[in-house]
């Protein structure tokens, strides 16, 4: 099987390649892991930001990871949760997606995902969990190059969500 895992921490602590963080369409901060993200990697993060004009819902756009011990930050806007009738799911498997060919074409080796869109904008924790490894599994069986991807959960609930629905995967 891919090497996939899942961890307990603030994903700004990570060494990784890439984090990934969970912004919202103006890319200019926010709450949440945006806030989390902008704080630890200074104001340099923001200048970058502001060059990209914004970013669309479901789609990614990367920048340096500046104070951060991650070389990059790959910015991707999850769906807002509305009941799930709305497209919710493709966005959200979109989301993983782009940042990951993002990751390829910028080299990336290791990165680490947020649990996207299950914080402010409400998307039910075990169904997102579902898309994010069904979603990731899926690319990483088809890409001749590996990638270490790990999702950072923030609490032990999460992390605890992440680690069953890793268990039910198949072999690949
Ligand atoms: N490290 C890892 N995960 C974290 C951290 C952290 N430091 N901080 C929070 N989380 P959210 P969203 C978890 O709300 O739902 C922002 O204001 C959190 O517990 O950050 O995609 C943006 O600017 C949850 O599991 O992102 C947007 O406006 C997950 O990260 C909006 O929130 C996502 O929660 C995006 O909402």
């Amino acid at each position: 099987m891919r090497p996939l895992d899942a961890v307990r921490a603030n994903i700004v602590t990570l060494e990784v390649d890439a984090i990934v963080n969970a912004a919202n369409s103006s890319l200019l901060g926010g709450g949440g892991v945006d806030g989390a993200i902008h704080r630890a990697a200074g104001p340099d993060l923001l200048q970058a930001c502001r060059a990209l004009n914004g970013c669309k819902t479901g789609q990614a756009k990367i920048t340096a990871g500046f104070r951060l011990a991650a070389r990059h930050v790959i910015h991707t806007v999850g769906p807002v949760w509305r009941g799930g009738a709305h497209g919710e799911e493709a966005l959200l498997r979109s989301c993983y997606v782009t940042s990951l060919e993002l990751a390829r074409d910028h080299s990336i080796e290791s990165i680490a995902f947020p649990s996207i869109s299950t914080g402010s904008y409400g998307y039910p924790i075990e169904l997102a969990a579902q898309v994010a490894v069904a979603s990731v599994d899926a690319w990483l069986t088809a890409q001749p190059l590996p990638v270490a991807v790990t999702f950072c959960c923030f609490s032990e609930a999460d992390l605890a969500v992440y680690e069953t629905v890793l268990a039910q995967r198949r072999p690949s």
